[in-house]
């Protein structure tokens, strides 16, 4: 299953929204072939492994990361062709909660005689498709907060010139990130601040993210990069009850979609990501500035964290803080599974954001 859930694991950035899947079939303890779910829309993990075993697949055993599916999708059931292809046990990490699926491929399997093990590295499969789980069991995106810290703890100097905090390598990695995501999203001051075009060049480019900027009163300029660039991907402008409609009425113009969220806080979140992950959108990289990453974490609704700390420093009087400002939220911020990787002078450090309680301090209704 271990093999099984590395083979998985080569779709990542490439399956969204659908979860990655790796399978084996194994007949007289050795592994005939291997299979993986290559890319949204392409054939599952199970179809590859029979395809590549032929005749070996009758009577093997499958051992496949997550139960095969029972629904006629882009691609027949797996459960089917798992019968069809003579496979004579399965052995799978955890059920799969989508609705078309959800015990239903287990008992098609059982129901022809096909003995199946469930359970086997279910933790660390669902740990893998963690993002995928949360959309289809929450109906909520999976939120990635990614940041560059200076050494001095600055995100960016004060007056908004553009900065480069980090090298080259941490540069590539935050593309990549970019590339893996389905929605990137930033606030209105760094939309004023630096002009950011939001899209993925530095890195092999897997989708088009949507540009996504919390912009409350509809500042964003009908001119700037991102909207030039609609063409390459959609833009959206979410904005508040305080955004005048003559602004709104020329960010349409200029091609955005404008959403017109209510809420803030931890609802405004929860309304955004609900809205996301009805698009199908799983991974959403939340790239800052700061006052956006820290109601993101007061607000309990960040996943998972990518910190780029470089070495050097910003100097100068008062340079930007960092996401957490001066005010420690209410306990801090704690990660798991922390890995980190040393990338030319700069240290990447990330991980799972633990659960905790959402703050109940109230914060700016949209960041302005
Ligand atoms: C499997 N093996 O490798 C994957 C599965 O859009 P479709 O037709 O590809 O279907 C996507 C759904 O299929 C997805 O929501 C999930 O339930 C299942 N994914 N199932 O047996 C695979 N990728
Ligand atoms: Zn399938």
């Amino acid at each position: 299953m271990r093999r099984a859930l590395a083979l998985a694991e080569r779709g990542r950035g490439r399956v969204e929204p659908n979860p990655m899947v790796g399978a084996l079939l194994v007949k007289d303890g050795k592994v005939v072939a291997e299979g993986w779910h290559g890319a949204f829309g392409a054939p599952h993990a199970e179809i590859e492994a029979i395809r590549t075993a032929g005749e070996a697949a009758r009577g093997a055993m499958l051992v496949v990361s997550l139960e095969p599916c029972a629904h006629q999708g882009k691609t027949p059931p797996c459960a089917g062709a798992l019968v069809q292809a003579g496979v004579s046990s399965v052995v799978a990490a955890h059920l799969d909660p989508d609705p078309r699926v959800s015990g239903r491929g287990v008992a098609l399997l059982r129901r022809t005689g096909i003995d199946v093990r469930m359970g086997v590295c279910g933790e660390e499969a669902r740990e893998l498709n963690a993002p995928y789980l949360k959309r289809i069991e929450t109906g909520r995106p999976w939120w990635i907060a990614k940041w560059a810290l200076s050494r001095d703890g600055a995100i960016a100097s004060r007056g908004g010139r553009p900065l480069s905090i980090t090298g080259a390598a941490a540069k590539r990695e935050a593309h990549a990130l970019r590339g893996r995501s389905d929605a990137v999203v930033v606030g209105i001051g760094t939309v004023l601040a630096d002009d950011p075009l939001l899209t993925c060049r530095e890195s092999e480019r897997l989708r088009v993210a949507r540009r996504v900027v919390l912009d409350g009163k509809a500042r964003t300029p009908p001119g700037g990069r991102l909207l030039r660039s609609v063409s390459e991907g959609p833009v959206w402008i979410v904005t508040g009850p305080e955004a005048l409609e003559g602004r709104k009425t020329l960010l349409r113009a200029a091609g955005a979609v404008v959403v017109e969220q209510p809420g803030a806080g931890r609802r405004g979140w929860d309304d955004l990501g609900a809205r996301l992950a009805a698009e199908g959108c799983t991974n959403i990289l939340v790239e800052g500035g700061g006052s956006v990453l820290r109601d993101l974490f007061e607000h309990g609704a960040a996943d998972e964290a990518h910190l780029f700390l470089s070495t050097s420093v910003v100097g100068g009087k008062d340079p930007l803080p960092g996401p957490w400002g001066t005010d420690v939220t209410a306990g801090g911020v704690r990660l798991r599974g922390v890995r980190i990787s040393r990338l030319d002078d700069d240290l990447w450090i990330r991980g799972r954001v633990e659960a905790r309680r959402a703050s109940a301090s109230a914060s700016a209704a949209h960041p302005s």
